[in-house]
C-alpha cells in the first residue's frame, strides 16, 4: 500500500517519463504547454526525509541543498541532504563534456572576460583561450544579515588563482575573475554582515613582488596577498600585503573584521624553513581602517589594484600568535567567537571578537583576545557548530570527530576544572573539513554534520588503485553523534555548505532576456534573425552564422552548407518551455557538444576544416524520437 503522501507526489509531479508518454502519443505540439510549478511545488516538508536515520525514500525530497566542492575536479556538486544523493554538477573551472562548459561561446566569455591582459596574451601564445582545469576548495553562499540569501555561490581556484561566482537561480557560473598579484587563491569567505558585499580571498603562496623573474632567493621580497572582491560587480576592491602564507579565512557577524590563518611566519621557501618555528598567526584585518586607507590613497597600484601594506606593525592588521601552522578558521554562530584550528598543534584557539577593538587600539596584547584553547586531539583542521553552544572539530590524524562545548572550554581556560570534550566519534577516515546544516550562519540548526573524509579504504568494494573519498553523514540532533550514512565521492571535496531548501529557489526554464546569452541575442538582432522561430544561415566574409531552434524532437533546420575554411558559429535556441526538456547539439569529429536548456540559446564556433557530410544530433534525451533529432552540415571542399 502506498501512503497518501506518496500518492500526492505521483500526482503533482510531472516527470520526464510522464511527459514522454504524452508527447510520444500526440506529437511535438503538446510540448509547448507550460507546466509551471511541477516538482517545484512540492514543499520539502511534504515529502520529508525521516530525519533520525538519514534515509530518504525514493521520490522523497531532501531538506537541504548541499553545495560540495570538488577540489582538483574543478566543479561544484549539488547534493541532497540528508539523502547524500548527488543531484547535479555545476562546471566552474573545468571543461565539461556533457554541457559544453569551456566550449560554448557563452561559457568561454565567462571564463575569459575576467582574466588579466597579461594572462590573455600568454594563453593566446599557447593557442588556448583559457585554462580547462582548476582546484576548487571552498564554495560559500552570499549572505544578508548573517545568513544565506540564496543569490550566489562563490568559490576559489587554487590552481590558477581565480575566484568564480555561481548564480543560484540557474545554478550556472556567471563570473570568473583572475586575482592579480596574489598566487594560488586558497581560503575564501564572503562578508556575513550587513551583506555580501565583500568576498575575501587568501593568496596562499608567497611570491616575489614584482614576480617578473628578477627575484628568486630573496625571501624578504616574497609576499602573500589578501584580496577583497565586490561580490556584486566581481571587481577587486583592494588588496593587502601580509607576512607569512595565508591559509583559510572567515569573517565576523559585525562587518568589522575578517581573519586569516597564516603559517610560515619564518617566511621560508623550503619545508624545513617553513615549519621551524612553534608560533604562527591569525591575521586580523580591520575592514573600516583599510577602507579609510584606500580613501586616503595610502596604497600602491599594482596591476590596476590598490595594494595596502598590512605587514606587522601597520594599522590595518594585527597578528595573533597561534601554535604552529593553524589551518581552518570558523566563526561561531553565537556571533562572538572564532575558532582557530591548530593542525600541527593538538589545540584549537578561541578568539573573542569583542576584544578586537582593544587590540587595534593597542590596549591589550594580541594573545589577550584568546579566551579558550582546549586540547582536542591530533590534527585539528576544521570546526563546525550546532545551535546549542557545541563545536565539532575534525581530527585528521586521530580520524575522529571531536564534539566539545565552547562555554566549558572558556571556563577551563580561566582555570576551572571542567572538561569541554563531550564525545569523540571515529570517522572513516582522516577527515578534512566538516560542516553542519546552516552551521556557518547565525541560523545554525544543529541537525546534521558531514565529515569530509580523505580516505575510504575498506568502506566500499574495490574500484582499483584510485579509491573514492568518503563523506559521512552524522546525526547531531541528539546528545550523541551518530553516523547514519557513507557517501563516496570523486576527487576531492574539501568543503561544503548545507543550505535549508527554503532559501534556494532555482528556476525551471531560462528567461529569454537572461544575460547568459545576451551576446547571441544581440548578434541575431544585427543579423535580422529572430531567435524565437528564426531559421537562417548568414554569411559574413568567411564567417558563417547558423541560427536554428529546437522543439522536441526537431531542429528547425535539416541541413546547411558551408565552405572549407569557414569559421562557423551555430546558435541553437531551445523553444521548449517544459521543465527538464533540455536538448543538446553535438557534431562529431568537430568535438562539438553542448547543452541547450529550456528557453536558452547556446552557441559554439569552429572552423569547418574537414570537408564532407557531418551529422549533428541531440545528445540530451528529450523525446521518444530523440535518436532521430539530427541534421547534416555539408562542408564543400575549397
Ligand atoms: Cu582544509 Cu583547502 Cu579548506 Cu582542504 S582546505 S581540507
Ligand atoms: Cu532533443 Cu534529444
Amino acid at each position: 500500500m502506498k501512503d497518501k503522501k506518496e500518492e500526492e507526489v505521483e500526482q503533482t509531479s510531472v516527470s520526464r517519463r510522464d511527459f514522454l508518454k504524452g508527447a510520444g502519443a500526440v506529437g511535438a505540439g503538446a510540448v509547448a504547454i507550460p507546466m509551471a510549478g511541477g516538482l517545484g511545488m512540492l514543499g520539502a516538508t511534504d515529502a520529508q526525509a525521516s530525519s533520525d536515520s538519514g534515509a530518504v525514500k525514493p521520490g522523497q525530497l531532501d531538506d537541504y541543498y548541499g553545495f560540495w566542492s570538488s577540489g582538483q575536479a574543478g566543479e561544484i556538486r549539488i547534493m541532497g541532504v540528508p539523502s547524500m544523493r548527488e543531484l547535479m554538477r555545476i562546471p566552474v573551472f573545468n571543461r565539461c563534456s556533457a554541457t559544453g562548459w569551456g566550449q560554448t561561446n557563452e561559457s568561454i566569455k565567462i571564463l575569459t572576460d575576467g582574466l588579466t591582459d597579461k594572462t590573455k596574451k600568454i594563453l593566446k601564445g599557447r593557442g588556448i583561450k583559457t585554462w580547462d582545469n582548476g582546484d576548487l576548495h571552498h564554495p560559500h553562499m552570499s549572505f544578508t544579515d548573517g545568513t544565506y540569501d540564496g543569490r550566489y555561490l562563490f568559490a576559489n581556484d587554487k590552481l590558477n588563482s581565480r575566484v568564480a561566482r555561481i548564480r543560484c537561480d540557474i545554478m550556472k557560473t556567471d563570473k570568473v575573475i583572475e586575482i592579480p598579484n596574489a598566487a594560488d587563491i586558497h581560503g575564501l569567505r564572503p562578508q556575513k554582515y550587513p551583506r555580501t558585499g565583500y568576498v575575501f580571498a587568501n593568496g596562499e603562496h608567497r611570491v616575489p613582488l614584482p614576480n617578473d623573474g628578477s627575484i628568486l632567493d630573496e625571501p624578504e621580497k616574497y609576499h602573500s596577498i589578501f584580496t577583497a572582491i565586490d561580490g556584486d560587480s566581481m571587481e577587486i576592491k583592494w588588496q593587502v600585503i601580509v607576512d607569512g602564507n595565508l591559509d583559510n579565512n572567515d569573517s565576523d557577524y559585525q562587518g568589522l573584521y575578517t581573519f586569516s590563518t597564516s603559517y610560515n611566519s619564518e617566511e621560508g621557501v623550503t619545508l624545513a624553513e617553513m615549519t621551524s618555528q612553534e608560533q604562527d598567526h591569525v591575521v586580523v584585518f580591520d575592514i573600516k581602517e583599510i577602507e579609510a586607507g584606500v580613501k586616503r590613497g595610502d596604497y600602491q597600484t599594482m596591476n590596476g589594484v590598490a595594494v595596502l601594506d598590512g605587514r606587522k606593525g601597520t594599522k590595518y592588521t594585527r597578528y595573533i600568535p597561534i601554535s604552529n601552522s593553524p589551518h581552518g578558521i570558523n566563526t561561531v554562530p553565537d556571533k562572538k567567537h572564532v575558532v582557530v584550528n591548530g593542525k600541527l598543534s593538538p589545540t584549537v584557539s578561541v578568539i573573542d571578537v569583542r576584544r578586537l577593538p582593544d587590540l587595534f587600539a593597542d590596549k591589550i596584547k594580541p594573545r589577550e583576545v584568546i579566551v579558550a584553547e582546549p586540547k582536542l586531539g591530533l590534527g585539528p583542521l576544521h570546526t563546525a557548530f550546532d545551535n546549542r553552544g557545541n563545536a565539532y572539530t575534525t581530527l585528521f590524524l586521530d580520524s575522529q570527530m571531536c564534539k566539545w562545548n565552547i562555554k566549558k572550554a572558556i571556563k577551563q581556560y580561566s582555570g576551572e576544572d571542567v572538561n569541554p570534550i563531550i564525545q569523540k566519534l571515529d570517522v572513516a577516515y582522516q577527515p578534512g573539513h566538516n560542516h553542519t546544516s546552516m552551521g556557518e550562519t547565525a541560523n545554525a540548526d544543529g541537525k546534521w554534520l558531514v565529515s569530509l573524509n580523505k580516505f575510504s579504504k575498506d568502506r566500499f568494494i574495490n574500484v582499483g588503485p584510485l579509491k573514492p573519498e568518503n563523506d559521512q553523514l552524522i546525526d547531531i540532533s541528539g546528545p550523541k553523534m551518530k553516523i547514519v550514512h557513507d557517501g563516496p565521492t570523486f576527487a576531492e571535496p574539501h568543503d561544503c555548505i548545507m543550505v535549508d531548501t527554503s532559501i534556494v529557489n532555482p528556476v525551471n526554464t531560462f528567461q529569454r532576456d537572461d544575460p547568459m546569452f545576451a551576446e547571441a541575442v544581440a548578434q541575431a538582432k544585427k543579423d535580422g534573425v529572430k531567435l524565437e522561430g528564426g531559421n537562417k544561415v548568414v554569411r559574413d566574409g568567411n564567417k558563417v552564422r547558423v541560427y536554428m531552434w529546437s522543439i522536441a524532437p526537431n531542429y528547425s533546420m535539416n541541413k546547411f552548407t558551408v565552405n572549407e575554411g569557414d569559421e562557423v558559429t551555430i546558435y541553437v535556441t531551445n523553444l521548449d518551455r517544459v521543465d527538464d526538456l533540455t536538448h543538446g547539439f553535438s557534431m562529431g569529429k568537430y568535438g562539438v557538444a553542448m547543452e541547450v536548456a529550456p528557453q536558452a540559446t547556446s552557441s559554439v564556433t569552429f572552423v569547418a576544416d574537414d570537408p564532407g557530410v557531418h551529422w549533428w544530433y541531440c545528445q540530451w534525451f528529450c523525446h521518444a524520437l530523440h535518436m532521430e533529432m539530427r541534421g547534416r552540415m555539408l562542408v564543400k571542399p575549397a
